[in-house]
């Protein structure tokens, strides 16, 4: 007998089953004998998340005609890292809710949740390692250097009002860009598709990783706490000199710029509505939206010669929801 269930989601998301078999992976890797790894890692990951990234694995292997089970232990491999990513930065930023609930920093400490993200970490390299290619190794260790570095650049970068649009752009594409241009990479990877291929495929992950980050920070200014999972406003809070702020100030009055600069520098919110007020009405959020579309359309354009079918179009639609997206 069919089960109903499995045929409502999958008339939700026809990759129910296939994302199924990722969360299996998941669940089995995660286990320790260690009792806090178990309970902070459960939590973390049993609040979901969009598993966007393990879907571009899946769906780059199957545009190139790979349906190896090897795919869904790399689709679980690059969630852990992004898990491990987020515990970490959690930590970092002192974020208090993630996934709709208590972030583990917030519950457990920080020390816990940069242990955990660390076992998390490690735990994706032990997966890695048992695809047996070097090159899946050569992609992931390049990816997590870059993501460190792009992190230690934001670092850098915190409190300058005077930031360029470039150098913010140069921060995406190494903290959130580049685990998305190496989750397509891999599916390529997995099909022994050829380099110009593998290069397409880590094209459009790059671009469309872009395209994400640039909706994640003016969902910050445009979003809601409860739809989002996470509180709207942190940025400014940190002193987080993203794009809808830098065209703000570009855009505002004097007595606007003075006050954006003002927030940025010392990292202080209590004027917050008044900016999400100027940013909205200048346009910084939609012109941001706008930036993220041409990056989507440049992700769309790498792939156009990849095999037509189901795969290639779920590609295509990732784009739009991307960029389309208020959680
Ligand atoms: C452990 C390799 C390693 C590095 C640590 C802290 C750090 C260095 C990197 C942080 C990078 C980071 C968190 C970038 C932001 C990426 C981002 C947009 C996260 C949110 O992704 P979603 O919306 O999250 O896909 P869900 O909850 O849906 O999974």
């Amino acid at each position: 007998m069919t089960d109903p269930t499995a045929t409502a989601s999958a008339a939700a998301d026809p990759m129910a089953a296939e994302m199924q078999r990722v969360d299996d992976v998941i669940r089995r890797r995660l286990a320790s004998e260690v009792v806090l790894i178990n309970q902070i890692s459960h939590y973390i990951v049993s609040a979901g998340g969009k598993r966007i990234r393990p879907r571009l694995v899946l769906l780059t292997a199957a545009a190139l005609g790979f349906n190896g089970q090897e795919k869904y232990e790399l689709a679980a491999t690059v969630e852990f890292i992004h898990t491990a990513t987020l515990l970490h930065d959690d930590v970092v930023d002192e974020s208090d809710l993630r996934r709709g609930r208590k972030t583990a920093n917030a519950l457990f400490g920080n020390a816990a949740s940069v242990l955990v993200g660390d076992f998390l970490y490690s735990r994706a390299f032990q997966m890695m390692v048992s695809a047996g290619r070097l090159r899946v190794l050569d992609v992931l260790a390049d990816a997590t250097n870059v993501i460190a570095e792009g992190e230690v650049l934001q670092l850098m970068n915190m409190h300058d009002a005077d930031l360029s649009v470039d150098d913010y752009l140069r921060v995406i594409r190494f903290k959130t860009a580049k685990l998305f241009e190496a989750s397509a990479q891999l599916g390529a990877v997995l099909a022994d598709a050829p380099a110009d291929v593998e290069r397409s495929c880590a094209n459009f992950g790059r671009a469309l990783g872009t395209a994400f980050q640039l909706v994640d920070d003016l969902l910050d200014y445009e979003g809601d706490t409860t739809a989002l999972g996470k509180n709207v406003g942190d940025d400014l809070r940190e002193g987080k000199p993203t794009l809808p702020l830098l065209l703000a100030m570009e855009r505002g009055t004097p007595d606007e710029r003075q006050l954006i600069r003002h927030a940025i520098e010392h990292g202080e919110s209590e004027r917050l509505a008044e900016i999400i007020a100027i940013v909205r009405r200048v346009g910084a959020i939609q012109a941001t939206r706008d930036a993220a579309r041409i990056e989507a359309a440049k992700a769309r354009d790498s792939i156009c010669t990849l095999p037509d079918g189901p795969a290639r179009e779920a590609l295509l639609e990732l784009c739009v929801r991307s960029v389309e997206r208020s959680s």
